[in-house]
């Protein structure tokens, strides 16, 4: 049976989570205590960076949440999640690219800013993302139309965070909606954090940019 490391509190790792429940493809969960057991040695073995998601399928052994993607929907064509169409393909990937480069590290400048508030050049970018990603949608119920892809899986992973920082999408119509649609998924529902598993989220993001912070002073 396939074999996901994860850990439930990783937006990144619940793309995969989100999409094998999707797929409904069994798999065996493995946590990885990202509070250190992340740089043991046996787990480094098999994600050199310390990363989740690593997804393990007998002689397959992947990390990066993109490639595991990928591979879950073309080996497991059920539920597909990819557009077949170039166009579609090509606009899928597009998303995915911008919420992985630019909105996910908005999302950490925002957590680690806590109660400060953002410069102009941050918001900004941000508001671009947002824009960027609405005019995506459309009038569309999901990016590639009326189907739910893996676009909407990476996003809907990462744009709700937003709200929950206090962060309001109400300008962006299409986002709006698009995201009240992909909060209605069961699948959205079992893999999101409670507020407790929330808090203790920000706490980690923080910790973790002080240790890179920490690390760059040494370098
Ligand atoms: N590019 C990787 C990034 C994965 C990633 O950053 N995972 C974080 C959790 S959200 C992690 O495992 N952090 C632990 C660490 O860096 O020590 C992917 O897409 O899979």
């Amino acid at each position: 049976m396939l074999k996901l490391y994860y850990h439930p509190l990783s937006p990144i790792a619940r793309r995969v989570w989100w999409a094998l429940l999707e797929k409904e493809i069994p798999f065996n969960p493995v946590i990885v205590d990202l509070r250190g057991k992340q740089f043991e040695p046996n787990f480094l073995a098999i994600s050199p960076f310390h990363h989740v998601p690593v997804l393990v399928h007998d002689d397959v052994h992947l990390i990066e949440s993109l490639a595991i993607l990928d591979y879950l929907d073309h080996q497991f064509p059920q539920n597909s999640l990819s557009p077949i169409a170039p166009a579609g393909l090509a606009k899928m990937r597009m998303v995915q690219m911008v919420v992985t480069n630019e909105v996910i590290t908005q999302l950490v400048a925002i957590v680690n800013a806590e109660n400060q508030s953002l410069s102009t050049e941050k918001k900004d970018h941000l508001e671009t993302c947002f824009r960027f990603l609405d005019e995506q949608l459309g009038e569309g119920d999901y990016f590639g139309g009326d189907r739910l892809n893996l676009a909407d899986i990476i996003t809907g992973s990462t744009v709700p965070l937003f709200s929950r920082l206090g962060i309001s999408l109400q300008t962006y119509e299409s986002l709006s909606r698009w995201q009240a649609r992909i909060m209605e998924r069961p699948s959205w529902q079992q893999t999101n954090p409670n507020d407790d598993d929330f808090q203790q989220w920000k706490r980690w993001i923080q910790l973790q940019v002080k240790r890179r912070q920490r690390q760059r002073t040494r370098a």
